[in-house]
């Protein structure tokens, strides 16, 4: 495909940007920390969005080398902004195949030695799906970023079906709870329900729980009712620029 084709220059040709999505608290009312997400602005087909290429970059070889980038250019930006006074997570989404390459862990030691970032403050995301088949080596190995104080969170978490007692075994600290279960809470008692047992369920295994896609007041505040700690969402904020982050997280209120 045309994209497909692109992509290699897109990495080493300069066209790929991150742009930066906050994350609140709900009782603390700030930004609390940012997951960078990767866009790709195409010479000729304008902005073309991870769901489109990341897969592609997956079959063909180069998620490695674009992770590295996003690892690179994200630790470096954050780090700029920890410089400044702001007490801020960076969330970093990663491909499961940069876990199964074992390269992982050796490149986010270099991320955050390179820009200085501390450890604690680096998430590392990874998507449920991916741990699915139960690796034991892939388990090691996001262990391994837990060692080395980064913190890993399970993204899209409910969007698939990953069993419980799989759950209680993963070395991941933080839930981030699909916005699939937070559309609809405000006017469906069963889905609030729903939600409420997720947030049990992450503070009985440990676990922060992140709610996504959090659009309006209502449904943060029913979040808030349940014991969600954490918001991210068009409500807090659109994904921005490195530079517009310090107003966004000045600004909020
Ligand atoms: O906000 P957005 O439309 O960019 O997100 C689309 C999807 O792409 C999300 O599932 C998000 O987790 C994923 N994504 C965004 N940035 C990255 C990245 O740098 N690496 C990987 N592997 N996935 C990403
Ligand atoms: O990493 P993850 O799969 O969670 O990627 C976040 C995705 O969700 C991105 O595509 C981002 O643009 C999108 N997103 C972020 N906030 C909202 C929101 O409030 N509503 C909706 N519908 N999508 C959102
Ligand atoms: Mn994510
Ligand atoms: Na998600």
């Amino acid at each position: 495909s045309r994209l497909a084709r692109d992509l290699p220059t897109a990495i080493t040709g300069g066209q790929l940007r991150l742009v930066f999505q906050p994350v609140a608290g709900t009782a603390e009312r700030r930004v609390l920390g940012v997951e960078a997400l990767v866009r790709w602005d195409h010479p000729e087909l304008g902005v073309v969005s991870p769901e489109e290429f990341i897969g592609l970059a997956e079959e063909d070889g180069l998620i490695v080398p674009l992770q590295r980038w996003v690892l690179e250019q994200a630790t470096t930006a954050h780090a700029r902004l920890v410089a400044c006074g702001r007490d801020l997570k960076l969330g970093v989404n990663m491909s499961v195949r940069h876990l199964q390459a074992r390269c992982l862990v050796a490149d986010v030691t270099r991320a955050l030695q390179r820009s200085g970032l501390p450890p604690r403050m680096l998430m590392i995301e990874v998507t449920e799906s991916v741990l699915m088949d139960d690796d034991e080596r892939l388990l090691a190995e996001l262990a391994e970023l837990s060692a080395l104080g980064c913190i890993v969170s399970l993204d899209d978490f409910g969007k698939g079906w990953s069993s419980l007692a799989y759950l209680a075994r993963l070395p991941v600290q933080v839930l981030k709870m699909d916005r699939g279960f937070v559309s609809g809470i405000e006017t469906d008692p069963r889905g609030a329900a729903l939600v409420g047992s997720v947030i049990d369920l992450g503070r009985t295994l440990g676990m922060d729980v992140v709610a996504e896609g959090v659009e309006t007041r209502e449904q943060a505040e029913v979040l808030g009712r349940l014991g969600c700690r954490f918001l991210q969402g068009w409500l807090v904020g659109r994904p921005v620029a490195a530079a517009d982050l310090p107003a966004v997280v000045d600004g909020f209120d």
